[in-house]
This record gives C-alpha cells, sequence and structure tokens, in this order.
C-alpha cells in the first residue's frame, strides 16, 4: 500500500503490487474456485487460521483481494469487502449489524430495494425501522430508542438528491453507541469520505460510479478492520453474495478513470443544471449544488462536487413524464446511473415501484419526477436531446 498518495494515484496503484505477480501490469484474474494445500496439515493450519493463505474463493480470492484494498485506501478506511452487488453489501452489513428486536433509524428516502430489505427484516425478524428526515439533532434524538443501533443513511438521497449532514448524524450516533451505515453510491470516495466524518462503515453499489462502464454488477464496503473482520466471517462467508474475480477485476480497471470521470460527469451536470432550471416545462429542479437547494450548504461541507445526477420534475404527471422519456433519441431508458452513457428513469415506476405511494410522496417521489443520470458525452448534446424532448 502506498498510503502516502494523493488520491487519483490511489485509484490507481493501491491494492497492486506487480513485483508480486510476475510484473505483470494489469492485475492477474485469479480465476479459480479453490487454492491447492501441499499437505493435509498445511490444509488444517490455513482452516485454523495459523497460515493466512486463500483457501476457497467464497472465502478470499486474490483479484478480489486487490480491489477490497483499494476501495480501503479510497474511503480512507482500515480494511474493504467486496460483493455480489449492492444490495448483498446492505444486507450483509445490516444482518451483521442487527438482531431481532432493535431498531434501525433511516434517511427518509432510500433505494427501492434498501426499503424492501427493511420492510423484509421487519416482518420476518421484528427488526423495526423509522424513516425520518433526519435533518435536526431534537429530531434524532427524540427517534432514537433503547433498541435503535444503527443510523442507515444515503447521502444524497436516491432519487431527490437531498443531502444528510453526516456530521451533525455522527455527533448523536456518539452520544449514544448507535453505528452509522453510509451508502455512499451517488458521490463515491472521490466526492464524499464519510468515514472522514466518523461514520462507522460505508457502502457502495459500485455497479454505478465505480465500474462506471455499466458491465459490472457489484457491491463495495469499507470501515475498521475489526468491523470488516465480523462482516467476513458471518454474514459474507455463511449467506456467500460474493463477488467473482472478473467482476473485482473490472472494478480495478473502473477505479482506475474514477476521477476523471466524476470531474466530467459533475461538469456536465453543472451545465445541464443551468440550462434545465429556465425551461418553462420544467417545475423543479433538485440538485444540491444549486444555491437555491436546501442541501447546498451540506453539499459544500461534505462533498467535493455535487454530483452527476440531476432529477427534476415536469408541469403534468406520469402521462407527461413517460411522453418526455420516450422523445428522448440518444439518453437511454434504464435504471443504474454512473455510466458513460446519459441514462434516464422514473423514479414512481421504476427504482421506487415496490415503495408504497404513501410512502413515496413521504420520500418527496412524485409521478413527475424523473432522474436523470449524466454520462461522458458533451454537455451540449445531451442537452439538446432534453430539449428536443420538452418541446
Ligand atoms: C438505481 O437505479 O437507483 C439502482 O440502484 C438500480
Amino acid at each position: 500500500m502506498t498510503d502516502n498518495h494523493r488520491f487519483e494515484t490511489r485509484t490507481i496503484h493501491d491494492g497492486y503490487e506487480d513485483k508480486s505477480h510476475h510484473n505483470s501490469l494489469a492485475a492477474p484474474i485469479y480465476q479459480t474456485s479453490t487454492f491447492t494445500f501441499e499437505t493435509a496439515e498445511a490444509g488444517e493450519r490455513r482452516f485454523a487460521g495459523e497460515d493466512p493463505g486463500y483457501i476457497y474463493s467464497r472465502l478470499g480470492n486474490p483479484t478480489v483481494r486487490m480491489l477490497e484494498e483499494r476501495i480501503a485506501s479510497l474511503e480512507n478506511a482500515e480494511a474493504g469487502l467486496a460483493f455480489g452487488s449492492g444490495m448483498a453489501a446492505v444486507s450483509a452489513v445490516l444482518l451483521n449489524l442487527v438482531k431481532s428486536g432493535d431498531h434501525i433509524l433511516c434517511s427518509e428516502g432510500v433505494y427501492g430495494c434498501t426499503f424492501g430489505l427493511l420492510k423484509m427484516l421487519e416482518g420476518k425478524f421484528s427488526i423495526d425501522h423509522d424513516l425520518l428526515p433526519l435533518d435536526s439533532v431534537e429530531q434524532i434524538r427524540s427517534a432514537i430508542r433503547p433498541t435503535t443501533t444503527v443510523i442507515y443513511i444515503e447521502t444524497p438521497i436516491n432519487p431527490t438528491l437531498k443531502l444528510i449532514d453526516l456530521e451533525m448524524i455522527v455527533s448523536v450516533a456518539k452520544e449514544y453507541g448507535i453505528q452509522v451505515v453510509v451508502d455512499n453510491t451517488f458521490s463515491t470516495p472521490y466526492l464524499q469520505r464519510p468515514l472522514e466524518f466518523g461514520c462507522d462503515i460505508v457502502l457502495h453499489s459500485a455497479t454505478k460510479y465505480i465500474g462506471g462502464h455499466g458491465d459490472v454488477v457489484a457491491g463495495l464496503v469499507a470501515g475498521s478492520k475489526d468491523a470488516m473482520t465480523s462482516i467476513a466471517k458471518s454474514t459474507q462467508k455463511d449467506i456467500g453474495g460474493i463477488l467473482s474475480p472478473f467482476d473485482a477485476w473490472l472494478l480495478l480497471r473502473g477505479l482506475k478513470t474514477l476521477p476523471l470521470r466524476m470531474d466530467r460527469h459533475c461538469a456536465n451536470a453543472r451545465s445541464i443544471v443551468e440550462n434545465l432550471s429556465s425551461h418553462p416545462r420544467v417545475k423543479k429542479v433538485m440538485y444540491p449544488g444549486t444555491e437555491t437547494s436546501p442541501s447546498y450548504a451540506i453539499a459544500k461541507k461534505q462533498m467535493k462536487y455535487p454530483g452527476g445526477l440531476i432529477s427534476f420534475e415536469l408541469d403534468g404527471g406520469k402521462q407527461e413524464a413517460q411522453e418526455f422519456m420516450n422523445k428522448l433519441k440518444m439518453i437511454k431508458i434504464a435504471v443504474s446511473l454512473g455510466d458513460a452513457e446519459t441514462l434516464i428513469q422514473h423514479p414512481s415506476t421504476m427504482t421506487h415501484a415496490v415503495v408504497p405511494e404513501g410512502e413515496r410522496r413521504r420520500m418527496g417521489i412524485s409521478d413527475s419526477l424523473i432522474r436523470l443520470s449524466i454520462g461522458l458525452e458533451a454537455w451540449e448534446d445531451i442537452w439538446e436531446d432534453v430539449l428536443q424532448a420538452l418541446e
């Protein structure tokens, strides 16, 4: 590890040492399910933890380990873990931290499948939750119960792009000994590093900006060595939602250009927001980088740039939103985000369709809300496509 290097350098070098791999510039893909032991006694020693070598790829794989070390470095964490999807990461973390009877305090607004997981934990295991704005110390204090073990937040929140003040959350959570878990998917460690604000665990759908090319589904987690060891030995090992070596390799490759891509995503988003905000058919633009956004001050405090996603409301309802989307020529209609291609989706019928209507309204997801993941194309081409579809 080269921990004295700058972020951009660490995205390229950390976690990989060419000299240990026949001087191969690109990281090798250890495409193997299992690892052989010289003798039966050597196998016994590995299982006993007396010899740190690999055993079986569900328990650890060299290519996956390189990625885990790289994300740990980028999030300024002691250790990292990789999973087969963002939801495998979310479920491994939550199932590791909570038990029946516990209570989770959650941001009022999370990805639809995270909402689904919270409902499953409630229905099957009596793990209760409350979804709240989490925008003041008093509100958080009054929602904390003796059984509250985790505060789980997204910031920016999917898809409303509201921000949660990490410093404020941590200040309350520490008083009560509550773990703070942050889904950092929309920011990436280039824009925001929650552990530096005192949060305990950070996780990602690495499918998005970290992979960056729309060709891999993956999850990443980072935190203290103790927390990662505990997850690795329990919910990761025994539920087994691990990442394949090839997908780890794709992410190692994607990470090398993360800062370059994020700079471009964010610059493009700024240009689109400026134009979109003044269009007469656009009722509201949600972007934490606009000075009128209620999240503007928090964005300044905790993010390098306000990100590459824009949500907005059109005049009209679901029908008008769908008609607008159908008129787009270059922009692709798809869930997911953070790819080179600009993607557009309609949260109330797509990513958040599983959230009951009443809850959706409380989260601020109307039928006219549209989410744009700004890609790496020339911003003028993105805008021209949006503009012709608005006409
Ligand atoms: C999203 O588009 O929000 C997903 O996480 C799939």
